[in-house]
C-alpha cells in the first residue's frame, strides 16, 4: 500500500481479526466434538459458553475488524491517502472497538454471557457484555464517518468527476452498516443495557428481536459487499481482464443498499405478534434483494469469459482454461463463489415461508450460513490477505505460500462440503441447531441424527488444520517473507466501457429511498407492537 501511515491502520484490524478467527475457529473445533458424542468438555466449560464465543468472534469480531481495516485500505488507494485527522479518528474508532471486543469476551470467558451471538431476550447476560458489543458499534461509526468525510472531500477536490468504484463500494457497506447497526444500537442502548443492569424488571421480547432482526438481515450483506468489491474490482486484475461494467457493478451495490434492510422478518417467520401480510411483504423485498446477486454472478462469468477469449480461447468453455487455477488470489475466492451457488439457492427456500417451517431453527441453517458466511466470505477474505498483507509490510508471496495456500483452499473447501452438507441434510431429517449432544433417550429419529453429527466432527477438524495452516500462511507474510513489492491488483474498466451514470452519486435520492422502504415495511407492524406490547418478560439465565 501507497500511505504506510493508513496501512499500519489497516494491520491492526487484521491482527484483532485473525486473533478471533483463532480462538472462534478453536470453539467451532470443539463443538463438532461434543455433538459427535464422543467428547466431553473439560474443566466446567459449557457448551453454550463455547457457542457464545464461536458467533461473537466470528460473526461479528472477526468480519467488523477484517471489513473496517480493508475497507480503509480500499479507501487510501483509490481516494488518495487519509488526512492526519481521518486516520485519528480511524484509530479511536479501532480502539473503542477492541476494548468493546474485550469487554464482550471477557463476559463470555468468565461464564456471564452464554446468550449465543443473537442475544435474544429474555436470557440475560452481564452488563459487560452488552456495553461491550455498543463499543463495538460505536467505533466503526467513527470509522465509518471518517471514510464518509474523507469520499466528500474527494469529491470535493474533485468537481465533475466520478469517484472511482472500489471508494463507492466502500461508502456503500458502509452506510448499509450505519442504517441498520441504529436497530441493535436501539435495542442495546434502551432495553437490554437498563434490564441487565436492574433499572428495568421486564423487556419487551418481541421488539428486542424485532430490532435485532432489522440489523440482522443487513449484517450479512455487510459482510458480502466486500467480498464482491474484490469479485468486482480486484479478481478482473488477478486473472489478467477488465472490469465487465462499472455501471452494473455500481446499480448492484445501490440495489442492495436499498433492498437489503427492510426484510428483517425473514428471520421472523415462525414469531407470533407479526401480522402475515407484512412477512409476506418482507418476504417479496428479500426476493428483490436477490437480484442484485444474479447480477453480480451473470458479471462474473461475463468477466471470465471476456478475459478468456482475449487470450485466444475458443469454444463455448473453452475460456475457462485460461483462469489462473494455481493462483491462490484467485483460486481461493473463486471456491468462495462457487460454494455461494447451493449458499444462495438454500437462502431463496429459507424465505420461501412454507418451506421455511421444515427447515427454521433446524441446524439446516447452521449449514447455510457455514456455505455463505464461512465459505463465500471467509474465502474470499483469506484471498484478499494474499495481496494485502504482503503489499503493507512490503513482502512478497512466495510460491511456496502460494501452495499452501492452494491447500489451504481445498482443504476448506473439502472441509465444508462434509460439515455444512451434513448439516443440511441433518436439518432436513429435523435436527435443531444450537443444541449440545443428546440422544433425547434413544429414540429412532434421534439416532438417525448420530451419523452425520460425527460427520460433522470430521469436517470440523479438516477446517480446523485449515485455520492453522492460514494463521501460519498469515504469520509468514506478516514477518517472514522475503521483502519486495507487491502490488495491490486494481481493475480497469473494458474498453468501450459507457459512462457511469452520474445518478449514481445522487445520494440523498438512495438514501431518500431506503428511508421511505423502511418506513413502509416497518412503521405499522412495530407500532403495533409498541401498542399492543404485553408486560414483558423477567430475565433468566439458562446457563
Ligand atoms: Fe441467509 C439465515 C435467506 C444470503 C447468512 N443467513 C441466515 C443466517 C445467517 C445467514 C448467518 O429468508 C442465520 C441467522 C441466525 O443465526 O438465525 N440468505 C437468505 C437469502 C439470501 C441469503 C434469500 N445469508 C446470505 C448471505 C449470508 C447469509 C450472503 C452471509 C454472508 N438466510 C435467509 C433466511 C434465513 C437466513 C430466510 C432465516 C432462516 C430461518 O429460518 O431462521 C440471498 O441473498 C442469496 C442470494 C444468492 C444467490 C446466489 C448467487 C450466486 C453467485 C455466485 C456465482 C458463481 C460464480 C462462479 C460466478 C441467488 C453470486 C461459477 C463458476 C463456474 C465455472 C461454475
Ligand atoms: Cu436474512
Amino acid at each position: 500500500m501507497e500511505n504506510k501511515k493508513d496501512a499500519r491502520l489497516t494491520l491492526a484490524h487484521i491482527y484483532v481479526a485473525f486473533a478471533a478467527l483463532l480462538l472462534g475457529g478453536f470453539s467451532g473445533l470443539l463443538q463438532t466434538l461434543v455433538r459427535s458424542g464422543e467428547f466431553n468438555l473439560p474443566a466446567g466449560i459449557g457448551y453454550y459458553q463455547l457457542l457464545t464465543v464461536h458467533g461473537v468472534l466470528l460473526a461479528l469480531v472477526l468480519t467488523t475488524f477484517f471489513i473496517v481495516g480493508f475497507l480503509f485500505a480500499c479507501m487510501s488507494m483509490t481516494s488518495g491517502a487519509f488526512t492526519h485527522g481521518g486516520r485519528t479518528a480511524g484509530w479511536i474508532g479501532f480502539w473503542v472497538m477492541t476494548v468493546g471486543t474485550v469487554m464482550t469476551s471477557a463476559a463470555i470467558l468468565t461464564g456471564q454471557a452464554s446468550v449465543l451471538y443473537t442475544f435474544y431476550a429474555p436470557m440475560k447476560a452481564h452488563p459487560t457484555f452488552y456495553i461491550g458489543l455498543a463499543l463495538v458499534v460505536v467505533g466503526s461509526w467513527i470509522s465509518g464517518f471518517a471514510m464518509f468525510f474523507h469520499y466528500a472531500k474527494w469529491k470535493k477536490n474533485n468537481k465533475g468527476q466520478t469517484p472511482h468504484i472500489m471508494s463507492f463500494m466502500s461508502v456503500i457497506t458502509m452506510s448499509l452498516w450505519l442504517i441498520c447497526t441504529l436497530g441493535v444500537a436501539a435495542t442495546v442502548l434502551v432495553q437490554f443495557i437498563p434490564w441487565s443492569l436492574g433499572w428495568n424488571e421486564r423487556i419487551d421480547v418481541l421488539v428486542s428481536r424485532t430490532l435485532f432482526w432489522y440489523f440482522g438481515h443487513p449484517l450479512v450483506y455487510f459482510w458480502l459487499l466486500p467480498a464482491y468489491i474484490v469479485w468486482y474490482v480486484n479478481i478482473p486484475k488477478i486473472i489478467g481482464g477488465k472490469i465487465f461494467s462499472d455501471s452494473l457493478a455500481r446499480l448492484a451495490f445501490i440495489l442492495f443498499l436499498i433492498f437489503s434492510i427492510p426484510v428483517g422478518f425473514h428471520h421472523q417467520l415462525t414469531e407470533p405478534g407479526i401480522d402475515e401480510k407484512w412477512k409476506f411483504f418482507q418476504v417479496i423485498l428479500t426476493f428483490m434483494v436477490v437480484i442484485p446477486s444474479l447480477i453480480t454472478a451473470f458479471a462474473m462469468f461475463a468477466t471470465f469469459e471476456l478475459a478468456g477469449r482475449r487470450k485466444g480461447f475458443k469454444g463455448l468453455f473453452g475460456w475457462y482454461k485460461a483462469l489462473p487455477w494455481g493462483d491462490v488470489r484467485f483460486l481461493a475466492p473463486f471456491v468462495g463463489m462457487l460454494s455461494f451457488i447451493p449458499g444462495g439457492a438454500g437462502g431463496l427456500i429459507n424465505a420461501s415461508n412454507q418451506m421455511d417451517q421444515v427447515v427454521h431453527n433446524t441446524i439446516w441453517i447452521t449449514g447455510h450460513f457455514h456455505l455463505t458466511i464461512a465459505t463465500t466470505v471467509l474465502l474470499t477474505f483469506f484471498g484478499i490477505c494474499y495481496w494485502l498483507i504482503p503489499s503493507i509490510t512490503g513482502r512478497v508471496l512466495t510460491k511456496e505460500i502460494n501452495r499452501l495456500g492452494i491447500i489451504q483452499t481445498v482443504l476448506w473447501g473439502l472441509g465444508m462440503i462434509i460439515m455444512s452438507g451434513s448439516m443440511h441434510l441433518e436439518g432436513l431429517l429435523g435436527a435443531p441447531r444450537r443444541s449440545a449432544y443428546s440422544t433425547y433417550n434413544g429414540s429412532d429419529q434421534v439416532m438417525s441424527w448420530i451419523p452425520y453429527q460425527i460427520a460433522q466432527a470430521v469436517g470440523g477438524t479438516i477446517l480446523f488444520i485449515g485455520i492453522i495452516l492460514i494463521i501460519y500462511i498469515i504469520i509468514h507474510m506478516l514477518f517472514l517473507a522475503p521483502k519486495g513489492k507487491t502490488e495491490f491488483p486494481i481493475g480497469e474498466p473494458e474498453e468501450n466501457a459507457g459512462i457511469t451514470p452520474r445518478i449514481f452519486e445522487n445520494w440523498w435520492l438512495w438514501i431518500g429511498i431506503v428511508v421511505a422502504l423502511i418506513l413502509i415495511a416497518y412503521a405499522l407492524p412495530f407500532s403495533h407492537m409498541l401498542q399492543h406490547g404485553p408486560m414483558g418478560s423477567k430475565g433468566f439465565k439458562t446457563y
